[in-house]
Formats: structure tokens, C-alpha cells, sequence
């Protein structure tokens, strides 16, 4: 066993070159291991072993700087930087994150979980070492799917002027998590296909150097090629071509659904049942299908994720030219969405809360300036979407709550949801934007015909008097369990409304509980600085009503769980009665 002897990189640089097969082998086994029975991202790891060894026997880490674009192939690297138990004993294995983090470790230099960042935040350190006369190097690791990133772009154009040490290790598995989308992945096959040798070259264009390597999981010819390019005097791109799910058969073969995984079986890949639940993307991928058959004007969108808003394989196949994969590139997603409804057409993008950060400024410029009427749906976001603070998708309310001309839309439920929908696609007047529950399927069984053109109209659930209650989206059941509490603990009968509309206020409803109620509680699924709660509490300031806003305070948890930072909140149904009660002096 070579793994148990390597606690750092200078463990590394004892073996010879000839042992490093045999230890990329372990390092495949305690990967499927620990993926196996944790989950993780699958594919992207067992495909750079060879790669992440080779670096760390090669380069000097942390002298030498090592940049992994998203982060989510860098486990062999944490294996090789003293986190190896994190890998190896299962009592361990939530102590690292997914992802680089310099709070773990000196050899990591940022956190990172959205992809195409590498090269910016390398072009970085390369012009600080540069100021201070630094002697390391710098060394940019990027997948082929994360090039189709716009910031990717930017960081190669402003490098390839810098004409100084950069290493561009482009890790091309021919994949994104799905297949990739864009011109440039024409010239990526041509320089595979013509072993680097193509007369078009998109990084030799940039500025930068070049050299190609076809078996990028060959550790003897990848220390070999980091030699060559160690302490070199300008960029240079390493194209190296590799195999995502190497080692591992079911991920060799359906490289997609082994992007990442939960659970499953090490030796045949099997998955660990499933439970047969609706689920929002699965629902919204049919609904698309059923709605571009009737009217070839709708067309989808997808950044690089199809399978947020449901389109496997299968429904990309029978969608056609009616779905539109941009490859990562949300920039791009949301102005080609306002540019094909101002040609006319009816673009739906759909994408997971976290990833639309990027987008403020095509949001507010491209697409809200405009006013042109494209349908956003917004999957995940809330406190149940992923929870590393790479990934934290909670801010969403508080960014596109505040931009004007944007209606933005939480549903409760199924019902609601598809509603809204039919009203956002049917509408031809402004931008859309609905914040699909992240809380599972509820379904009321009865038909939504609220005719939501009659825009930041709140519907009253229960009418109650001294307390009301606005529970927005996915958390009106809570506020419903909240009133239920009260009515039967203290016999109070709380006014119940599910707001619907993030980007409004219902003045005449809020207005018109001035009459009867004394306190009124706010409960969102979000940033609470920023967010829709105080929108609710500034507009009552100048009466006597009190107002209460519960929701996340401003932070960046990281790998929290979502019971517990919903109670450090206060957002527990015993603990919002309770404050109910007291406000109200029972
Ligand atoms: C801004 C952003 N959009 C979407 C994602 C989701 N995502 C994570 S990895 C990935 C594909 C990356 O492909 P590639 O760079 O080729 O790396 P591979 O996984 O194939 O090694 C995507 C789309 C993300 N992390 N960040």
C-alpha cells in the first residue's frame, strides 16, 4: 500500500515514477469507496487521478499555486495534501467538503463551486506574484465543459497578454455534466482528433502557448509534460484528454448520470432505491414537451443543466431545435432569452437558483430594461437547496425581488405552479421569474384559476382578526401549521395569506388589516435582509402595526442542515407561536 504512507506531497515525491500507477489505482478504490457509500461527484474525480498526481509530484504545492475551475474533480488533491482520512475512514468522510477550501488546507487557495472561474482567479495570483517578484508557479486546472463560461474567456484574454508563468491545464473528458454545447468544442475535437496539430487553435489565438496530450490518464507521460512546462516564462495551455468515470465502468459508460451520485453500489454501480416521488423537474420537463408540440414558438433553455427543469436525454431528443443548451453560460441564457422574446418566440430558462448570481447585471439590463417577456424558472433556491457556501442559493429574493420590471413569482404548490406557468407563458408583456418549491410536491388537488395578470394580488387562506400571517412559497405550510398551533392551544384565530407575488404589495390587503389585527409575521425561504419580509415591515412602519420577519439572516453557512439553520433563525412553528403570543401580551 503506497496511500497510507502519503500524508503530503513531499510523501509523494519519495515513490518512484513507476510506482504511481499503482497508487493512482488505490486512490480509484478509496474514491469509489467513499463516493460509493457517501455520494459525490463520480465522474470529474476518477478521471483526474492520474492528473493530480502528476501535479503534486511535479510542481512544489503550496509554493507552486494549483486553481481548480468548480473544484469538484479536486479529491485526489485533498488525498495527496494531508486530508487523506477523509477519504479513507468512513468516520471521516464528512469532515472535508466537495470542493477546494483554504480553511482546510494551505494548498488550497479558494472556495469554489461555480465553474469558469479558474483562470480569473489564477490571472490573479500570477500578477500578484508578479508585483512582489515571486519565483512560483501558477497552475490553472479546467474542464472542457467550464470553458463555455464567459469569465473563462476573460481570464484567458487578459493572461494571454500577461506573457508571464501561467500553466492552463484544460482537462478535456469531451463532457459537461451533459454533452457539451457551442462552437468552440468544433475546434476542441479538431486539435484531439489532429493530436494538437489543427491551424485553428482557440487558446494559440488567446495568446498562450500550446501542447496536446492524448492519454491525459497516462501518470509517467503527464510528469513528463509537467516537467517540460515547469517555471516556463509565459502561458501555455496543457490540453490534456482524459476519460471521465475512468475505472469505473458504469461511469465510463453513462458518463452523465455518473457526473454525481448518491449512493451506490461499488461493485455493480446499482443505485440504492429510489423512492417513486413527483418531483417539480420531472413535472416541468413533461410540461414543456407537451406545450412546445402545441406551439412552436416556445423554446427552452438550459445553462448546462437540462435536468433542473427535466429534459434527459430522451425529452433533448424529442424537444429538437425547440430546446437551446448554451453550455455554462447564464449570461448568455438570460439575453438570448430576452432576444427571442423580442423576436417574438416564448423562451423558458430554467436553472438552479445558485448558478443565477452571475446574471445580475443581463437580468437587469438585457432583460428587465427591456421588459421583454421571458419565463425564468428558478429550481432549488431556499434554505433545501445545496448547502455547501459555494452553492448557497437563498439570496435569490432579495436579487430578483429588487429589480424593477420583473414579476417574481412563489408558488405554494403544484396546483400554483402550473398556473403560473400557463399565465407566464400565455402573457406577452414582461419578464416572469417563478421560484419553484424546493420542498417536494404539494399538491391541493384543486385548480389554481387565480388570473395572475391582475399582478401582487395575495390571497387570504383563512380569515382570522389580531394576528396575521404571510407565509411566501414553499413555506405557506408552515404558516399554516403555525395558525393551526395557535388556533388550538390558545383559541386564536390567525388570518392566513400565501402572497404569490415576491416582487409586490397587496396595499389594500395589507391596508385593510389594520382594522382588526395588531401583529402581523412574515415567513420567507431566504435572505431576510433584502428580502420580502421587509418590504411587508417598511410599508406598515408609519401605523401601529408590529410587524415580525422571519427568515436567514444575512450569512454564508457552509454544509449546514437546513432544520438547524432554520431554528437557529427562529423559523420553528413552536418558536414563531410562541413569539406570536407574546407580541400579541398572552
Ligand atoms: C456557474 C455554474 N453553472 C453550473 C454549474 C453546474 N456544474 C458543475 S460541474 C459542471 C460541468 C463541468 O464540466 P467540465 O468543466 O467539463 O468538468 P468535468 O465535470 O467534465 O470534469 C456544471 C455544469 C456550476 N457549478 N456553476
Amino acid at each position: 500500500m503506497y496511500l497510507e504512507r502519503i500524508d503530503s506531497p513531499a510523501d509523494l515525491k519519495k515513490l518512484a515514477v513507476g510506482e504511481l500507477p499503482a497508487l493512482a489505482q488505490e486512490i480509484r478504490e478509496a474514491l469509489i469507496a467513499k463516493l460509493a457509500a457517501h455520494g459525490g461527484h463520480v465522474g470529474p474525480n476518477l478521471g483526474a487521478v492520474e492528473l493530480e498526481i502528476a501535479m503534486h509530484y511535479v510542481f512544489d504545492s503550496p509554493h507552486d499555486r494549483f486553481v481548480f475551475d468548480v473544484s469538484h474533480q479536486s479529491y485526489t488533491h485533498k488525498i495527496l495534501t494531508g486530508r487523506r482520512e477523509a477519504f479513507t475512514d468512513p468516520a471521516k468522510y464528512d469532515d472535508d467538503s466537495g470542493f477546494t477550501n483554504p480553511n482546510e488546507s494551505e494548498h488550497d487557495w479558494f472556495n469554489v463551486g461555480h465553474t469558469s472561474t479558474s483562470i480569473s482567479l489564477a490571472s490573479g495570483l500570477a500578477k500578484a506574484r508578479d508585483l512582489m517578484d515571486g519565483d512560483n508557479n501558477v497552475v490553472a486546472v479546467i474542464g472542457d465543459g467550464s470553458l463555455s463560461g464567459g469569465e473563462a474567456f476573460e481570464g484567458f484574454d487578459t493572461v494571454g497578454e500577461m506573457g508571464t508563468n501561467f500553466i492552463a491545464i484544460v482537462n478535456d473528458n469531451e463532457m459537461s455534466i451533459a454533452e457539451n454545447h457551442g462552437g468552440l468544442y468544433k475546434n476542441l475535437r479538431e486539435l484531439r482528433e489532429t493530436n494538437g496539430r489543427a491551424s485553428t487553435n482557440y487558446f494559440t489565438a488567446l495568446g498562450f502557448d500550446y501542447r496536446y496530450i492524448e492519454d491525459g490518464n497516462d501518470v509517467a507521460v503527464l510528469v513528463d509534460a509537467l516537467r517540460d512546462v515547469k517555471d516556463i516564462d509565459h502561458p501555455i495551455v496543457l490540453h490534456i484528454h482524459t476519460l471521465k468515470g475512468k475505472g469505473f465502468k458504469p461511469a465510463e459508460t453513462d458518463k452523465e448520470t455518473w457526473h454525481w451520485n448518491g449512493w451506490f453500489d461499488p461493485q455493480t454501480g446499482e443505485f440504492a432505491d429510489r423512492p417513486a416521488v413527483e418531483d417539480y423537474s420531472t413535472l416541468t420537463g413533461e410540461y414543456l414537451l407537451r406545450r412546445m408540440k402545441e406551439d412552436r414558438r416556445i423554446v427552452a433553455i438550459t445553462s448546462g443543466t437540462p435536468t433542473v427543469m427535466g429534459f434527459t436525454p430522451e425529452l433533448r431528443r424529442e424537444a429538437g431545435d425547440q430546446l437551446v443548451d448554451v453550455g455554462i453560460a447564464e449570461e448568455q441564457a438570460v439575453a438570448m432569452a430576452s432576444g427571442i422574446a423580442r423576436g417574438g418566440g416564448i423562451p423558458v430558462y430554467g436553472f438552479y437558483g445558485t448558478f443565477i448570481q452571475r446574471t445580475y447585471d443581463q437580468l437587469m439590463q438585457d432583460l428587465c430594461v427591456n421588459g421583454n417577456p421571458a419565463v425564468l424558472l428558478d429550481f432549488a433556491s431556499g434554505v433545501h437547496g445545496m448547502n455547501d457556501v459555494t452553492h448557497l442559493g437563498f439570496y435569490d429574493i432579495a436579487m430578483m425581488g429588487n429589480i424593477p420590471n420583473l414579476v417574481y413569482l412563489a408558488p405554494s404548490g403544484k396546483e400554483e405552479y402550473f398556473a403560473m406557468l400557463d399565465w407566464a407563458i400565455a402573457q406577452r408583456e414582461r419578464p416572469v421569474a417563478i421560484r419553484v418549491p424546493a420542498m417536494g410536491v404539494v399538491s391541493t388537488g384543486k385548480a389554481d384559476t387565480t388570473d395572475y395578470s391582475q399582478l401582487d394580488r395575495y390571497e387570504t387562506v383563512r380569515s382570522g382578526r389580531d394576528v396575521a400571517i404571510v407565509a411566501l412559497g414553499d413555506f405557506q405550510p408552515m404558516g399554516a401549521a403555525v395558525a393551526d398551533m395557535l388556533r388550538e392551544t390558545d383559541g386564536i384565530e390567525a388570518t392566513l395569506i400565501n402572497p404569490k407575488f415576491i416582487t409586490g404589495l397587496d396595499l389594500d390587503l395589507l391596508d385593510s388589516l389594520t382594522a382588526d389585527h395588531r401583529v402581523v409575521v412574515t415567513l420567507e425561504d431566504g435572505q431576510l435582509e433584502g428580502g420580502f419580509g421587509e418590504k411587508i415591515a417598511s410599508h406598515y412602519g408609519p401605523t401601529g402595526m408590529r410587524v415580525r420577519n422571519y427568515g436567514i439572516a444575512k450569512s454564508m453557512p457552509d454544509r449546514y442542515d437546513p432544520a438547524e439553520l432554520l431554528a437557529a433563525n427562529g423559523i420553528t412553528v413552536d418558536g414563531i407561536a410562541a413569539d406570536i403570543r407574546a407580541m400579541l401580551g398572552l
